[in-house]
C-alpha cells in the first residue's frame, strides 16, 4: 500500500536564490500519527520565552527570544547546557533545570493549544486513527501541561516523555517505542514535528514526517522532512491515506473568531502602487501575542470602519515572503470601493476564517492574481450564514467596545 507523490525540494543556490524542484517519491500508506507537543500541538514559545527571560535578569542577561532556535526540540537537560554555554552563566544544567522549574509551574495553565490542533486530534479520534504523543520533554511535565486541555489525554492511545527513554530526539528510540506500544511498523506511522531534532528522529525512525516549523523562515531547514507546512490548518491527511478532514466549506476553513482593531497606517506602500490592492494595514503594535499566536497566511472576515459602516475583508498576516519583509504584518483589503484613503481612522475587524498559507510567486502578476482570488472566495463566502451573523458583532461599529480586550471573544 503506497501512495505515489511529489515532494517539493528548497535549495539554495550559491547565489542564495531559491529553487524549487519536485521529486517524485513513494510513500507507505499510514495508520497511525505521532504527534510531538511543545510547539507542535502547543504553543509554549511564548511561555519558554517569558521565563528563561526572567531567569536571565537574575544574571544581568537578556534572553529575547532570538535564543529559541538554540533550544527548540531539545531535551531539558541539553537545552540547559547549550544556554549555559552561549550565555557564558556560571551555574550547572540541573541548577538552571532546577532554578526555572518552578517559575513554570504557575504556568501551565496558560498555554494555549496551536491552531488547528484541537481539529486535529479530534478528527483523527473519530475516524479511529490511532494517536501517539511522544515529547522530549518529562513525562509528568507532559501529564500537567496536556492536563489543561480537554479530550486530550484520553485522546492518545501511547504517551512517552523524555525521561522514558534512554535517549531522547534525535534519537529515533522515542519514536521506535511508541510504534512498538502502538503495535504497528514504524513504516505505517507519520509524526508531526515543529523541531528540526524531531524532523530527524522521526526520519531516522523510518516514518514519515510533515514538519511544522514553530520558528519564521526556517523552513529551508527542513529539507529531511517527507512535507512542511506552514501550520497545522494546512496538514493535507489524504496524502498519507489518512481520512480528509471535512470541515473546508467553499475553499474556506472556519476558525474560532477573533477581533483586532486599531488605527490605520501607512503600509510599505507597495498595496496601491504596485498592486492596485489597497490595504488598510494595521499597526501590529500591541499585538505580538495575537500575530504569534496566528499563523502566517490569508485569513478574512468583516472590518468596520467606526464613521462608515461594515465591509467584507480579506487579509494577509504575514511575512510577505515575495518582498522578504523582516516584520510580520496585518494587512486586510477592504473589499469596497472607497474615494480617498483612510489613514488614521479606527479600524475594527472580525476574523472569521482562513483561506490558504502565505506563498511565494515567481512573479508579481502571479500574486495579483491569487490575491484577486483570495478576495473572491472571501466575497462569496462572507455571505454563507455561518459567517454573515458576524457582521453585527458590536465590536465592529461601537467604538465603546474597548480595543484592550480585542483577543477575548465578543459576543452579541
Ligand atoms: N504576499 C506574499 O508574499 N505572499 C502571499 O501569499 C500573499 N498573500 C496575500 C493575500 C492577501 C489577501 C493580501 C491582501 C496580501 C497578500 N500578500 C501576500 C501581501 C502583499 O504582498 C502585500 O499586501 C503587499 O506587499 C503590500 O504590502
Ligand atoms: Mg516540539
Amino acid at each position: 500500500m503506497y501512495v505515489r507523490r511529489l515532494k517539493d525540494v528548497l535549495i539554495y543556490t550559491p547565489q542564495h536564490s531559491e529553487l524549487y524542484l519536485k521529486l517524485e517519491t513513494t510513500m507507505p500508506l499510514v495508520s497511525c500519527v505521532i504527534l510531538d507537543l511543545d510547539g507542535t500541538l502547543l504553543n509554549t514559545d511564548d511561555i519558554v520565552n517569558d521565563v528563561l527571560n526572567v531567569f536571565m535578569g537574575k544574571y544581568g542577561k537578556k534572553w529575547d527570544g532570538s535564543g529559541s532556535h538554540i533550544i527548540a526540540g531539545k531535551g531539558p537537560l541539553e537545552a540547559a547546557g547549550d544556554i549555559i554555554q552561549d550565555y557564558e552563566l556560571a551555574c550547572t544544567p540541573e541548577e538552571l533545570i532546577s532554578e526555572i522549574t518552578p517559575l513554570f509551574s504557575d504556568r501551565w495553565c496558560n498555554i494555549k493549544a496551536l491552531p488547528g490542533a484541537n481539529r486535529l486530534i479530534k478528527h483523527m479520534n473519530d475516524h479511529g486513527v490511532p494517536l501517539a504523543l511522544a515529547s522530549n520533554s518529562s513525562r509528568s511535565s507532559v501529564n500537567t501541561k496536556i492536563s489543561y486541555h480537554q479530550g486530550w489525554r484520553e485522546s492518545f492511545s501511547v504517551i512517552i516523555g523524555g525521561d522514558e527513554v534512554r535517549m531522547v530526539k534525535p534519537s529515533p528510540e522515542i519514536f521506535l517505542e511508541a510504534a512498538r506500544r502502538m503495535n504497528v511498523e514504524a513504516s505505517r506511522c507519520l509524526v508531526i514535528e515543529d523541531s528540526l531534532p524531531g524532523v530527524t528522529a522521526g526520519k531516522a525512525a523510518g516514518m514519515a514526517v510533515v514538519a511544522v516549523p514553530s520558528l519564521p523562515k526556517q523552513s529551508h531547514l527542513y529539507n529531511s522532512a517527507d512535507e512542511i507546512v506552514n501550520s497545522l490548518l494546512d496538514l493535507q491527511p489524504e496524502k498519507w491515506g489518512l481520512p480528509p478532514f471535512q470541515d473546508w466549506i467553499e475553499g474556506t476553513l472556519p476558525i474560532e473568531p477573533w477581533y483586532i482593531g486599531g488605527p490605520v497606517i501607512k503600509g510599505y506602500g507597495r498595496g496601491s502602487k504596485f498592486l492596485g490592492i489597497p490595504t488598510a494595514n494595521l499597526s501590529t503594535e500591541g499585538y505580538s501575542t495575537t500575530l504569534s499566536e496566528h499563523p502566517s497566511g490569508v485569513y478574512f472576515g468583516w472590518a468596520g470602519l467606526l464613521t462608515r459602516g461594515v465591509y467584507k475583508m480579506v487579509m494577509s498576516i504575514g511575512w510577505n515572503p515575495y518582498f522578504n519583509n523582516t516584520e510580520k504584518t496585518i494587512e486586510p483589503w477592504l473589499l469596497h470601493d472607497f474615494d480617498g484613503d483612510f489613514y488614521g481612522e479606527e479600524l475594527r475587524l472580525a476574523i472569521v476564517g482562513y483561506i490558504r498559507p502565505e506563498t511565494n510567486f515567481p512573479t508579481l502578476e502571479r500574486l495579483k492574481e491569487k490575491i484577486h482570488e483570495d478576495g473572491k472566495i472571501a466575497e462569496k463566502a462572507l455571505d454563507l450564514p455561518m459567517y454573515m451573523h458576524l457582521k453585527s458583532a458590536p465590536y465592529l461599529t461601537d467604538s465603546s467596545q474597548l480595543n484592550e480586550h480585542h483577543t477575548s471573544p465578543i459576543h452579541h
